[in-house]
């Protein structure tokens, strides 16, 4: 029995087969948000991305890439925990599988700290980017070590910065912003993307000597205006269009897998999910063009 059969169950929604085409992603939903610290509720994104995800057009016009040509499979969400400890083993156990089998994981959230099991689990010369309005960088919020305010700490400590590039950031205490100084994590701000015209050039400049990328889409990295539906939602983010360029200078590297998370459903009018789908189909597209190569 392998760990997906033991772990998930199983909600096929947005599988697509193609007889002798071997799947571009494999579809994985992690239903958990038990350490939100405002809105809670990211638990349902995962269906909610995926329903929204049936009802855009499938075609890439940007990567002219058509997703009803491709193999994609879902293989359902996470059975449920409170857990955190043990919601990030079962995910780290998941996506290594996935991986060992040269498969493409797309993780569906569920609140952020599902990314600290994911980043573990993709080699050391992987450039790993973050999209984020928050640093994720406190040591700890509310009595708790481990959650979505401290899981990238918690992820530096014990791998250290590494090849981190985190997008977006325009919320942050004095002392995370300490911590993100004193480890010379690299960021790109919010304030620096919407000041900056050709802001894109940006990642593709720091992308330039690695050929494998894993992305951690946190939706609150758009403004409000672009994604209401988050769990903790900041003001003065970039847009969606911005987001889209960003993801469109990975054309080219291998993009071993991604995640997309804090989608809040009970909060949304649909348009964040909607967003988010469009990320999970441009993603998608680019692990297929990186596969190509
Ligand atoms: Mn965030």
């Amino acid at each position: 029995m392998s760990y997906k059969d033991l772990f998930l169950t199983s909600s096929p929604m947005v599988t697509y087969i193609k007889e002798g085409v071997p799947f571009t992603v494999e579809v994985l939903g992690v239903p958990f948000d038990s350490t939100s610290t405002y809105r809670g509720g990211s638990r349902f994104g995962p269906n909610a991305i995926r329903e929204a995800f049936l009802n855009i057009e499938m075609y890439s016009n940007r990567l002219d890439v058509d997703l009803e040509e491709l193999s994609v499979r879902d293989i359902g969400n996470l059975s449920q925990t409170g857990d955190v400890k043990r919601m990030s083993d079962v995910v780290e156990k998941v996506v290594s599988e996935i991986l060992s089998e040269d498969g493409t994981p797309a993780v569906l959230g569920g609140e952020h700290t599902l990314s600290y099991a994911t980043f573990r689990t993709v080699p050391k010369d992987t450039a790993l980017i973050v999209f984020d309005a928050h640093g994720d960088l406190r040591d700890e919020f509310a009595d708790r070590k481990f959650s979505h305010t401290t899981w990238l700490r918690r992820f530096i400590e014990e791998r250290g910065v590494g090849n981190i590039i985190h997008i977006g950031l325009r919320a942050a205490t004095r002392e995370e912003i300490d911590y993100l100084n004193s480890v010379e994590m690299v960021t790109i701000s919010s304030q620096t993307i919407l000041r900056t015209v050709r802001y894109e050039k940006i990642l593709a400049d720091l992308l330039r000597d690695f050929e494998q990328v894993y992305v951690s889409v946190d939706m609150d990295v758009l403004d409000p205006a672009y994604a209401p539906g988050v769990g903790n939602p900041e003001v003065a983010g970039i847009s969606t269009a911005q987001l889209l360029e960003f993801l469109y200078t990975l054309n080219g590297k291998k993009v071993l897998g991604f995640d997309i998370v804090e989608v809040c459903p009970p909060y949304d009018t649909g348009v964040s999910a909607i967003a988010a789908a469009k990320v999970l189909l441009e993603l998608t597209s680019l692990v297929h063009l990186g596969k190509k190569k």
